[in-house]
């Protein structure tokens, strides 16, 4: 692990502290702030989604109670847009805090766990998290885990041969990495000659499922597995905000200006669970806005009734979405396979076929 991020934040005077860490990762306290908000932001958020899970409001939920802290400082640093020229991001479905940091309004994830045909994400057709916004180069994200993986050289195969600074992001679990795609990511991202800008992230919350990353995994980190293509990697504490932005700022900046992938580890919690099928009970691990409340209130950033105002900000843009989202239409039977496949010159070909086969 790089660094621990801060050493001494409380402050010895009355006076506020300018911000949280160390000299050498600092963050100042509007960073901090503005981190603190959006991890709140996602948490009420993923609250409210797990009751809707329960209460017949959605019938699944799964997404990112404990990976606000990595998520966010993610999504602040991403070069947002649509093609090659912008960073391409293959996420996995515990990643709702970056696309909030991205700009995302809370109704949008509200309207894919209501099943509503006003979700531009799927139209009301796919899990909660499930994003897919081309706009800012969100490939649509699968509940088939590890396909992100082997995508990824794809677009990041485009970015080195187009020039430009742009480089794609994949995101994905530790019990992921055991599956054949994770290689592939490996090995098409070092090809002789042709290493392309990926900045590989392994969100790793000790288990996939149920399955125990020790009784999985026998290297004592991921990043072990990426040494011998010759990827550079870092683990870094994903429950601290700080360290975080700093791991994710130089891997991005390796990848960006070397147009050569990077290997990111984030040590996080899973606070509810794997999903609501295993009842998405609360869990005793270490929840990264408790965490970062402590230092910013001994630090005299802010004080408890900011916090409150925060929370109750957060939970009044949840209530009005999901007031709204479950009032709107669902989508219709002739809904099923709209998007699905992307119209191709064989179509005419084979009207009605869509594999294009004789
Ligand atoms: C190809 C495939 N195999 C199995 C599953 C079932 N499955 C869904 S999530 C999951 C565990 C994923 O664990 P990890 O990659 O560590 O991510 P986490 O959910 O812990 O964030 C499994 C096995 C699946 N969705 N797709």
């Amino acid at each position: 692990m790089r660094s621990k991020s801060s050493t001494n934040d409380r402050a010895t005077t009355s006076r506020p502290a300018p911000g949280l860490g160390s000299k050498d990762e600092f963050l100042t306290a509007a960073r901090c702030l503005e981190i603190h908000r959006l991890m709140v932001r996602a948490r009420v958020m993923e609250e409210r989604l797990i009751k809707m899970s329960k209460s017949g409001e959605g019938y699944f939920w799964i997404g990112g109670p404990g990976e606000e802290a990595f998520n966010a400082c993610l999504g602040l640093q991403i070069k947002c847009g649509q093609g090659p020229a912008y960073d391409f991001l293959h996420l996995h479905y515990r990643n709702s805090a970056t696309l909030l940091a991205l700009g995302m309004p809370m109704l949008e994830c509200v309207r894919q766990m209501a099943m509503a045909r006003t979700d531009t994400h799927s139209l009301g057709r796919n899990f909660p998290s499930h994003f897919a916004k081309k706009e800012w180069n969100v490939v649509p994200i699968s509940s088939v885990i590890g396909i992100q993986w082997v995508k990824a050289p794809g677009t990041a195969h485009v970015q080195k041969r187009l020039g430009g600074d742009g480089i794609t992001i994949v995101v994905g679990g530790d019990a992921g990495t055991a599956e054949g795609d994770f290689s592939s990511c490996l090995i098409w991202s070092t090809r002789p000659g042709d290493r392309l800008p990926v900045l590989m992230i392994v969100m790793n919350n000790g288990y996939g499922i149920s399955t125990a990353h020790s009784s999985q995994h026998s290297c004592a980190a991921v990043i072990d597995r990426a040494a011998p293509f010759g990827i550079p990697g870092e683990v870094v504490d994903g429950n601290d905000p700080i360290p975080s932005w700093f791991a994710i700022r130089r891997a991005m900046q390796h990848c960006r200006t070397t147009r050569e992938p990077f290997m990111l580890e984030a040590k996080v919690s899973r606070l509810y669970g794997h999903s609501s099928s295993s009842g998405a009970p609360r869990a005793g691990e270490p929840d990264c806005i408790a965490l970062l409340e402590d230092r910013l209130l001994n630090a005299r950033i802010i004080d408890r009734p900011g916090f409150d105002a925060i929370h109750a900000e957060a939970q009044a843009e949840m209530d009005a979405a999901v007031a709204q989202a479950v009032r709107e239409p669902k989508p219709l039977p002739e809904d099923v396979d709209r998007f699905v496949y992307a119209p191709s010159p064989v179509d005419q070909v084979y009207p009605g076929d869509y594999t294009g086969l004789p």
